[in-house]
């Protein structure tokens, strides 16, 4: 089986924990309401795991640290080492957040010494937009890279920003595709909205 290190990079309150525990706990409950999730939201440095199917074949994805100030420390220095993919995460409905994004993306990139698959991740999709999808997809098509929006409130496009950083990662990886493979999402060109 295939098995990922994901990590989420963001400004503080941007919804790390969330995607996190949402997508890492929605797996055996369907009925996960928000508030029991956010009595659990912890601002410190947390890893979860999840088995999804990507394109009919299982995969664990394992989402390691989560953090908020964006200083490239040892300890943010060895996260990023250890991730195969990253979210680079903001918050819809703030543009301060957004304007940090590119700093994230340039700290993987300096830790890495390469580009490796990220996802620029809009969450807070419930919430007033400051952030339209136009400017969004310009930074990630300048990163070359996809732009997904979620809400992590009801859910939306949680499940699925996980699954296609874990099919780039597959396919960077080089792995046999499946030959019933229908994928729509492929490649760095898909915009989830
Ligand atoms: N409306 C709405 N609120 C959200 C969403 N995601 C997270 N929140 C709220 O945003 C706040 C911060 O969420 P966290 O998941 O703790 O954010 P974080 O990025 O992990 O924050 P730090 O770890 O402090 O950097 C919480 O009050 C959440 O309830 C969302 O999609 N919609
Ligand atoms: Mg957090």
């Amino acid at each position: 089986m295939d098995s990922f290190t994901v990590a989420i990079l963001g400004a503080y309150g941007v919804g790390k924990t969330a995607l996190a525990l949402r997508f890492a706990l929605n797996s055996h409950n369907g009925e996960l309401q928000l508030r029991p999730i956010y009595r659990r939201v912890q601002p410190t440095v947390r890893e979860y795991r999840r088995k999804v199917m990507v394109d009919g074949r299982r995969c664990e994805v394992h989402i390691i640290q989560i953090w908020g100030d964006g200083k490239l420390d040892g300890r943010a220095g060895l996260c990023i080492e250890r991730a195969h993919g990253f979210l680079l995460v903001y918050s819809i409905s703030s543009r301060a957040t957004f304007n940090q994004v590119e700093g994230f993306r340039q700290m993987v990139v300096r830790a890495k010494g390469s580009i490796p698959p990220m996802i620029v991740v809009g969450n807070k999709l419930d919430e007033e937009r400051e952030i339209t999808v136009e400017e969004a997809g310009e930074l990630a098509a300048r990163f070359g890279c996809p732009l997904a929006e979620t809400s992590t409130l009801t859910a939306e496009n949680v499940n699925r920003v996980f699954v296609d950083l874990a099919r780039m990662l597959r396919n960077t990886a080089g792995g046999p595709e499946p030959v019933d493979r229908k994928n729509k999402h492929k490649g760095t060109s898909c915009v989830i909205v």
